[in-house]
């Protein structure tokens, strides 16, 4: 028997994303997902509003983008920029704009973690029953219980769960101390805002960012304040964060064994460590791509998207060079579109860039330091092709980024110079290429009589969201839902927990 389970909206997330499936029940009478569609909800059209105006409203307008995310937009597109005119950032712009790039991962990969994919393993409901002395949780506790009095569900949410299931942490003081550490992560992600900000002027979308560096100096008085709040965004990962991701593997063990998808990944690398643009720049964490186990170099020439299946009358399998954004409400599935990578279907964001990194030569200390976690876990590596595996990798990799920020502080230049002067040039175009912390995030600018004629946004979510291409490959999500076991189609929280952990991001996707 055949029937379907639907997650309409799938809340917890950033943007408007649909999951349909059709399920199975096997003659054991598991419930089972044999296929899955995801559905990008809405268009945007960024790319279209970009046609016609000056370059440099750019690393603005596409900021706008999301506010999750704004400063990879900015950075892809100042890169794109400075490819296009010819110029090379400075060292002190390129650690300015590296640092705010760090507080803007940091912020993310904790909204993540904590107020968006651990709902679906905390049982929020607890709160109910708390009879300690935390202040935060007592008042907590009776906002809760006044919303639930006024039987407003609207002001309790999110602390009641969507699904009532019986599948959360079981233990009362375990659920309470990953409440606390839910309440804790509002401050640190304003913390993380603020750190943003010291350089980037404001947050969420930042004023500073500029080709060649950003607009603010280095002073004694900026690093400073920068410090003390990466000090506490420090200790904060180090001493909650990851300790309640192990509590959160600990607890659902088996889903090191759910939510695989291709095992194909790619990178872009993020963190410019030299004063250059394009594939071959130095990064913190490196570029890269891992097809059917083997690592390759990128080569961006191997990007096309595909839209047979999505809501657009363009010429599919174009490069973003060529690129173009038709709208065709009445066609295909979703408003993503397809990417793919020399026709292969590619997983991007965190684990993506743990497993290149994992697998490329010279970065030896990934290896190390995702060896040493799973050796305590006593997980084997091919396990991180996982739902658990992607929220290890982002705890991961905010701890690695929150410690190299310290180094790129030490390397600042007090009063050093920021941006460069530049020409803009009559014609030009140019790529930049970054990791957004969902993943691989390319921008492609053509500038024809100063203005540009065409701009082209290939996003994370894109990737790991995108329907089915031409050749009907299901995209990383709906690969990864394939196969799953599920309780309830009614209440359908497995595949929840998979989808939640790509992190995906709508708004991006369509932009
Ligand atoms: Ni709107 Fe974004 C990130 C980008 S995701 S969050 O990270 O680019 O698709
Ligand atoms: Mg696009």
């Amino acid at each position: 028997m055949t029937t379907t389970a639907v997650i309409s909206p799938l809340t917890r997330i950033e943007g408007h994303l649909a999951i349909h499936t059709d399920v199975e029940k096997l003659a054991s009478g598991d419930l089972r997902i044999t296929s899955a569609r995801c559905e990008g909800e809405m268009y945007r059209g960024f790319e279209k509003i970009l046609e016609g105006r000056d370059p440099l409203d750019a690393q603005q307008i596409t900021q706008r983008i999301c506010g999750v995310c704004p400063i990879s937009h900015g950075l892809a597109s100042c890169q794109a920029q400075e490819m296009a005119y010819g110029i090379s950032p400075t060292n002190n712009g390129r650690i300015m704009q590296n640092l705010i790039f760090a507080a803007n991962y940091i912020q993310s990969h904790v909204l993540h973690f904590y107020h968006l994919a651990a709902l679906d393993f905390v049982d929020i409901k607890s709160i109910l029953k708390y009879n300690g002395s935390d202040h935060k949780l007592k008042s907590l506790r009776a906002w809760v219980e006044g919303a639930l009095a006024r039987n407003d569900t609207f002001a309790a949410a999110p602390f009641l769960p969507r699904y009532e299931v019986d599948q959360y942490v079981k233990s009362d003081e375990a659920n309470w101390g990953l409440i606390a550490s839910y309440v804790q992560a509002l401050r640190m992600r304003s913390i993380a805002h603020e750190m943003a900000a010291v350089f980037g002027a404001k947050l969420p979308h930042s004023t500073a960012l500029v080709p060649s560096g950003v607009t603010e100096t280095a002073t004694i008085e900026r690093i400073l304040a920068y410090k003390t709040r990466l000090n506490q965004l420090a200790t904060f990962i180090e001493e909650t964060y990851i300790p309640d991701l192990v509590t959160a593997a600990g607890a659902f063990p088996q889903y090191w064994d759910i939510g695989a998808s291709y095992g194909n990944y790619l990178s872009y690398g993020v963190f410019r460590l030299e004063n250059t643009t394009g594939e071959k720049t130095r990064k913190f964490l490196p570029a890269g791509t891992i097809i059917n186990g083997q690592w390759k170099a990128l080569n961006p020439s191997q990007i096309f998207e595909y839209v047979q299946n999505s809501r657009f009358s363009s010429s599919s399998g174009l490069h973003p060079f060529r690129g173009q954004t038709e709208p065709s409400p009445s066609k295909g599935y979703s408003w993503l579109k397809a990417p793919r990578y020399d026709g292969n279907v590619m997983e991007v964001g965190p684990l993506a860039r743990i497993m290149v990194g994992y697998h490329t030569a010279g970065f030896e200390w990934i290896k190390k330091e995702v060896d040493a976690v799973l050796g305590s876990l006593q997980i084997p590596v091919e396990k991180m092709n996982s739902v658990l595996g992607r929220h290890l990798s982002r705890g991961l990799e905010a701890k690695w980024i929150a410690h190299q920020a310290y180094n790129w502080l030490d390397e600042l230049e007090i009063g050093g110079a920021s941006a460069k002067d530049y020409e803009l040039p009559k014609n030009g175009q140019g790529y930049g290429l970054t990791e957004a912390p969902r993943g691989a995030l390319g921008h492609w600018v053509v500038i024809d009589n100063y203005v540009i004629n065409r701009y082209q946004c290939v996003v994370p979510t894109t990737w790991n969201c995108s329907p089915r291409d031409d050749k009907g490959q299901p995209g990383a999500v709906e690969k990864a839902l394939e196969g799953t076991l599920i309780s309830d189609v009614k209440q359908p929280i497995e595949a929840g927990r998979i989808v939640r952990s790509f992190d995906p991001c709508l708004a991006c996707a369509v932009h």
